[in-house]
């Protein structure tokens, strides 16, 4: 049988096997446009315990919800140093993809992470970290940033990840990594930004959602002396802040070793054990805190009585907090005055110095960490960032929280659009390559709704939280459909068609994001934007200072300078998909799949890689590969590379409309194309390794 026969053979074998386990890069998808065909694939391989597919260099991870054996150590010796296309995909691959760019092109990156709550950020955000451990150079110095990159994880899922409906571990904040690396691959530092942990949780949790991991590691797990020193009781059902939701034990939780994990990291992060003792005071302090009540005076002001926690509290004089908690300073003229609460005022108080002073604690942690892992060697450093960071969020009620959490992945896919198409028009023009550029939905608009000066949602909001005593959550909605009634992605009841009406409450406005409406309910938003401390609470904690930035603009800025380090950086992007919503092995909800395929903008984006040449590859990547399959290549080639790829494709016949010559890269514009020569390819080495063994049978 010649060549062509034995290569269409082998194309029917594969496509067997195709059909059964689909295409490991969607570039290759025959059906392209189409998302049934897209998903038809993601199901098949999922279902094959296959959860990674590349869209050329971007990875698609689907949430297996169950430990697969392909994290291994020698896992990670195959992924190593290979290049990028010749195994199956895996996360290894493009981590390793990502470190040798880097040090081959002496540039810095960033890995997005992104998909819903429960889809796998922050478990391939941990795959790629514990990849880099173990592939780069080692010494003793080098170990020891290691253990501290390593270990900084548990800390910060101790004190900044909680059970949630929908992951039993989640990140409560959003997290940027950066990663140091000297010239011989050396993992020499780190840094961490961390971006508005979900302070709220610490008084307040839904039903069937604790609070941070820590304070219940801290009871369950905390050594007798520890507790008793803290004056804490064995017992989560003892603490307020512990209980509403209702579900203080999680099964896939064990409190106490996580505890013993915890103690171990500090250590190793270099926690002085006064460091250690003042941060469990401080948490021991929030829960104290959380089980203060109040009772009415006979005039109806709130007051104290007979309150043992205060005796644990933060070793404030009890005057001064009970003074603090109770009431309000007032600064009139010349002089200040004290002003009672009422029982519901003192509650709010009392949960909002509960916040700040966990809010100010988990601030202080991440800045002890980067302490440890700053590299004091001021020689030049490349870096790769990684960023997990919470995914597009719709719930049935959506709030402030949900709308800085949308926010942020407005200002990602605006980010995506623009290192994206940007970096793959740049390559077609310094390559010398004509294309057309692919249209697609651009977010600016939704970004400058809500960001723009003076009249975006943003400065709308800060302008009313300046009005205190006047603005209500209602003015507020009420300017916002004065100054962008009009606008295409706005709309609230008074201002939708009557359809749309039914669907929207008095007290609602709806947004339509790029990856979808969401309907978000005003109620608190002028509360959670003021972060409402009282200056008597301030005192408590002893701030001085009165910072008057609303959070939503700190956000906002936080945003802009994440933006800035991005913009910087090489891009590189994992893509995350949760399957069900019920955290099941082997369970692939067809519906919740696509919607999350569209707003993860992933048949955008293989739209774009498909719309000018699906495949470029460096001339002698590409020659080197292939040259078996002519014989003017094989086995030397003496002359340019560029010359030997053209002799190459002669040989295989490619189309002159299949293909563009680059400066320094073959374009291929059909992935059928470089499908054949791969699959020939396969066949030849098949070939020449029987050939090979005939040949040395006898011996
Ligand atoms: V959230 O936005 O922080 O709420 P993530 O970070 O996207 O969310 P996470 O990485 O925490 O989700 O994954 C959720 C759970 O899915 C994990 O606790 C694991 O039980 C499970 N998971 C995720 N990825 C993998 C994997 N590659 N292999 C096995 C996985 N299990
Ligand atoms: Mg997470």
């Amino acid at each position: 049988m010649g060549l062509i026969g034995l290569i269409l053979r082998n194309m029917e074998a594969s496509l067997t096997a195709r059909d059964r386990v689909g295409i490991q890069d969607f570039v290759l998808l025959d059906n392209y446009t189409s998302e049934s065909a897209f998903l038809d694939n993601l199901r098949k391989r999922s279902h094959e315990n296959l959860i990674y597919t590349y869209i050329g260099t971007l990875l698609v991870s689907v949430n297996p919800y169950k430990e697969l054996d392909i994290y291994s150590k020698k896992q990670m010796d195959t992924y190593m140093g290979v290049n990028f296309f010749e195994l199956p995909p895996h996360i290894y691959a493009l981590a390793d993809n990502v470190f040798r760019t880097m040090q081959s092109e002496y540039n810095n990156h960033f890995i997005l992470i992104s998909g819903e709550s429960g889809a796998g950020k922050t478990e391939a955000s941990k795959k790629i970290l514990q990849f880099y451990a173990v592939s780069c150079p080692s010494t003793k110095l080098l170990n020891n940033v290691r253990d501290r990159l390593l270990l900084s994880n548990p800390v910060l899922e101790a004190f900044g990840n909680a059970k949630t409906l929908k992951n039993d571990n989640s990140s409560r904040f959003g997290k940027y990594m950066d990663i140091q690396f000297d010239h011989q691959g050396g993992a020499v530092g780190g840094h961490i930004l961390s971006y508005l942990l979900e302070k709220s949780r610490v008084v307040h949790q839904n039903h069937g959602e604790r609070n941070f991991h820590i304070f219940y590691q801290l009871v369950e797990g905390g050594e007798e002396d520890l507790l008793r020193w803290l004056g804490l009781e064995r017992n989560c059902q003892h603490y307020r802040y512990l209980v509403q939701g209702d579900c203080a034990k999680v099964s896939s939780i064990n409190d106490k070793s996580d505890w013993k994990m915890v103690r171990k990291a500090l250590s190793v992060i270099e926690f002085s054990e006064s460091d250690i003792e003042n941060l469990f005071a401080i948490i021991a302090s929030v829960l104290h805190l959380g089980n203060v009540k109040f009772e009415a005076d006979v005039r109806g002001y709130a007051s104290l009585n007979n309150n043992q926690e205060m005796h644990w509290l933060l070793g404030i004089p009890t005057q001064v907090l009970q003074q603090g908690l109770t009431h309000r300073k007032i600064e009139a003229k010349t002089e200040e005055v004290l002003s009672p609460f009422s029982v519901d005022h003192a509650v709010y108080a009392r949960d909002a110095l509960a916040k700040a002073i966990y809010g100010r604690t988990f601030n202080w942690l991440v800045n002890k960490i980067n302490e440890s892992l700053a590299n004091k060697d001021s020689s030049r450093k490349t870096v790769i960032g990684l960023l997990d960071i919470y995914g597009f969020e719709v719930f049935n009620v959506n709030s402030f929280e949900q709308f800085c959490i949308n926010y942020c992945n407005e200002k990602l896919q605006q980010l995506f659009i623009q290192l994206t198409l940007k970096s793959e028009q740049e390559e077609y023009e310094m390559e010398g390559i004509e294309w057309e550029p692919v249209p697609y939905f651009n977010n600016k608009i939704i970004c400058d709704l809500v960001e723009e000066k003076h009249r975006g949602i943003i400065a709308l909001l800060d302008e009313e939280c300046l009005r205190p005593g006047e603005a209500t959550d209602l003015t507020l909605l009420e300017k916002m459909e004065e100054e962008i009634g009009g606008h295409p992605h706005f709309v609230t009841h008074k201002l939708a068609d009557k359809k749309t009406r039914k669907t929207l409450e008095r007290g609602d406005f709806r947004l339509l994001h790029y990856a979808g409406e969401v309907t978000y309910c005003v109620v608190g938003f002028l509360d959670k934007n003021n972060d409402l401390l009282y200056r008597n609470g301030k005192e408590v904690i002893s701030f001085n200072f009165y910072c008057k930035k609303q959070v939503v603009t700190q956000f906002k800025s936080s945003l802009v300078g994440l933006t800035e380090i991005l913009m910087s950086k090489e891009p590189w992007y994992v893509r995350c998909i949760k399957p069900n919503e019920a955290k099941q092995p082997g369970r692939f909800d067809d519906v919740l799949v696509r919607h999350q395929v569209k707003y993860l903008g992933l048949m955008e984006h293989l739209r774009v890689r498909r719309a000018g040449f699906a495949y470029r590859r460096k001339y002698d990547i590409f020659l080197q590969r292939y040259k078996p399959l002519c014989p003017d290549t094989w086995p030397n080639w003496r002359g340019t590379a560029a010359e030997g790829v053209q002799r190459l494709i002669k040989h295989l016949g490619y189309k002159p409309d299949e293909y563009k010559m680059g400066r320094t890269k073959i374009f291929i514009r059909h992935p059928r194309t470089l499908f054949a020569t791969e699959d020939a390819f396969q066949i030849c080495k098949h070939r020449l390794a029987t050939r090979i063994q005939a040949k040395y049978k006898g011996y």
